[in-house]
């Protein structure tokens, strides 16, 4: 379809200054140039409603909406007489159930295609790690000894259901947490039953009349919240690699620059894994490699975006285009034959553009279609139907493209597929696997302590930049930094995710990244898979040496470019679980204000983490260098005590 011409914008801001992903400056030029608005452009002519981004306004009944003011929070109250404080706590309570929602729906339908797979309903897919498998049974007292595998997970299935549907008691990953965490959620009484009763308690309570106190209202934030964390997500990726693999480390591409002009390009963008596995069966498929040879294309690339990109990438290391803030840009490149995509974080914009460039999009997931855009409903029982569709479509395109190709050149190699089962051996070596190594490098000063650098893109900050320069000044202080969601493909552009980069970190890092050859940036995966660094982080505590809760630990986290509620979920689980998590962008909490105190501040005092803002990575880095060395003296670490290092001939020497 030919492009239409808008008229011109004034006052365009430099694509430099919206981005620093070179490709998606160059696509988002040609857009411009093409009369094509993509999100940069859109947020710039959309101005944040401040009284919104401040969470200052109420619109839970028709006696309002009623409008506070953030400069002067306590200077009235809303028709029914709430306060800011209980304005903005039930927003912060809906944010997170929404956000919770999202990853616990999620898993809740990883939970049934097991179970389908394992009763036989469902033929394409079959469990892939059974060593997973048994492995997390144990952990939760299922039998596994000379048991049949389908026995097995069959009482798997029906355990980790519980997650989502128990009405009473702790959901079954809460003995994972180490015991002086439990014991602090138990005293403040936050102690999580199944996702779906909090996540409907959350809604409950922020209805019109209901909880009207912020300090009870934050017991149901962080239930809910981990509830997902401890729930939800964690069930999500523990399925997701019995299914379909436990990552390990390979290497892989990432960058606009993995597209090619001579082949049949297919983007795949969402969150679960299982389309895009099926997906990978289809372009593999002979019969349609041949259709698209007879089409005039050297083959079929398939290619991920987003999360689902990263799930891909990093058990099979499926080249990634990029990140949230590049999906539209990507479809400007002219080259992208068939976009599909399921679930979250997919821009209803997409359809304009796509319409624009000739790319056929195809939403696939009944739960989010899209006006306009062409569905192929995805069936798991037959999920071939879909994929081979959604192929034999890109081939049509591609014999038919009739508008300019410009793909950018960049492409950047890494290392991804860090699990946290990974980093057991990585540092401990197969017979000495354990984080050991891990804690005994932080004992002895070497790497300072962990950060969680993870989240979104957003265009109201520069895309990528506050993601780079804070993981750059984090290493350069030897923290160890580990990554999911959007902000692991920033580093990735920025070759941030080699073992080269250790030549980036401060000396005692880079002598650990250089004596076990891994980057000093460790790709986690999707933003479901946040979950691996709660379990790192309890893995920490039990090897011994940093504390007895995840609260003692050095460790900070951050998303320094958040844009979705299931961000604030994150954030939120973190916090519950002892971290020290700061947010970029701007928060939806009035400073000054009783909530904000309690967030930024008293949570910490009972035990847990607590909230932290500011938009500028330099001062976000400093937060978090703070806080890591304000843990470490609390452990007696400030001394600097050495430690014999385990590099790779004494490891080699434990294995011999
Ligand atoms: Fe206004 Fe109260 Fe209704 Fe909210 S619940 S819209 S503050 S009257
Ligand atoms: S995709 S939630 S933009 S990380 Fe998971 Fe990226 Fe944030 Fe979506």
């Amino acid at each position: 379809m030919a492009i239409e011409k808008k008229e011109a914008k004034k006052e365009l801001i430099k694509p430099q200054d919206l981005t620093i992903c070179e490709s998606t400056q160059e696509m988002l030029a040609k857009a411009r140039k093409d009369g094509v608005e993509i999100s940069f452009d859109r947020a710039v002519a959309m101005k944040a409603c401040p009284i919104g981004a401040k969470s200052a306004c109420c619109k839970h009944c028709f006696m309002g909406p009623c409008r506070l003011n953030a400069n002067d929070p306590y200077g009235k109250v809303g028709v029914c007489g709430a306060t800011i404080d209980t304005i903005q706590s039930r927003n912060f309570g809906r944010m997170v159930a929404t956000g919770s929602a999202a990853h616990t729906d999620h898993g809740m339908e990883m939970v049934k295609l097991f179970r389908n797979v394992v009763e036989g309903r469902i033929k394409d897919y079959e469990i892939k790690d059974t060593e997973k498998l048994f492995e997390v049974a144990e952990e939760l007292g299922i039998a596994t000894k000379d048991r049949e595998v389908t026995a097995i997970a069959r009482d798997l299935a029906n355990e980790l259901e519980k997650t989502y549907t128990q009405v009473e008691g702790e959901l079954p990953f809460i003995k994972r947490a180490p015991k002086a965490t439990q014991e602090t959620w138990r005293k403040a009484g936050v102690v999580p039953r199944g996702a779906m009763r909090e996540i409907m308690e959350m809604m409950h309570r922020t209805h019109m009349g209901m909880d009207q106190d912020y300090e009870n209202i934050i017991k149901q934030i962080s239930r809910t919240a981990l509830s997902d964390g401890w729930g939800g997500s964690m069930v999500s990726t523990e399925i997701s690699d019995i299914l379909f693999g436990t990552p390990k480390p390979v290497q892989a591409e990432v960058n606009m620059g993995v597209l090619k002009e001579d082949q049949v390009n297919i983007i795949v963008h969402g969150h679960e894994p299982n389309m895009f596995d099926s997906m990978l069966a289809s372009v593999s498929d002979p019969k349609l490699i041949a259709a698209a040879k007879a089409a005039g294309a050297k083959g079929i690339n398939l290619v991920g975006m987003c999360c689902s990109g990263l799930e891909m990438l990093s058990r099979h290391g499926v080249p990634h285009a990029g990140n949230f803030m590049s999906t539209e840009a990507v479809l400007v490149t002219g080259a992208v034959d068939a976009m599909a995509v399921d679930v979250q974080c997919i821009k209803q914009g997409l359809g304009k553009v796509a319409e624009c460039y000739g790319t056929r999009l195809f939403t696939t997931n009944p739960r989010a279609h899209i006006e306009g855009v062409t569905h192929i409903e995805f069936e798991e029982d037959d999920p071939r139907d879909c994929t081979d569709l959604v192929v034999e479509m890109a081939i049509k395109r591609f014999a038919g493209r009739d508008v300019p190709v410009q793909i950018p050149k960049q492409k950047n190699i890494g290392v991804h597929g860090f699990s946290h089962e990974y980093i057991n051996y990585m540092l401990g070596g197969t017979f000495r696997g354990s984080y050991t190594p891990l804690n005994e490098n932080i004992i002895n000063g070497r790497i300072r302590g962990v950060a969680g650098v993870v989240g979104c893109t957003n265009p109201r900050v520069k895309q990528d930049w506050v993601h780079v320069e804070l993981v750059k000044e984090l290493i350069k202080n030897d923290v160890l930094v580990v990554q999911t969601g959007c902000s692991q493909v920033s580093l990735a552009k920025a070759g941030l995710l080699t073992p080269e980069a250790a030549a980036l970190a401060g000396p005692g890092l880079r002598e650990v990244c250089e004596a076990v050859g891994m980057p000093p940036v460790l790709g986690l995966g999707a933003c479901v898979d946040n979950s691996r660094i709660l379990i790192a982080c309890s893995e920490m505590v039990k090897a011994g040496g940093l504390g007895e809760s995840i609260a003692d630990l050095p460790v900070a986290g951050a998303a320094p470019e958040y844009m979705s509620e299931k961000a604030i979920a994150i954030g939120q689980y973190f916090v519950a679980s002892g971290v020290y998590t700061i947010f970029g962008v701007t928060f939806p909490i009035v400073e000054g204000t009783k909530f904000h105190e309690l967030m930024f501040k008293r949570l910490e005092e009972q035990g847990m983490g607590k909230w932290g803002f500011t938009p500028d990575p330099y001062e976000m880095a400093r937060l978090m260098i703070d806080h890591i060395n304000k843990k470490r003296a609390a452990l007696g670490l400030d001394k600097g005590r050495e430690r014999v290092l385990v590099d790779m001939a004494a490891r080699r020497a434990v294995e011999a």
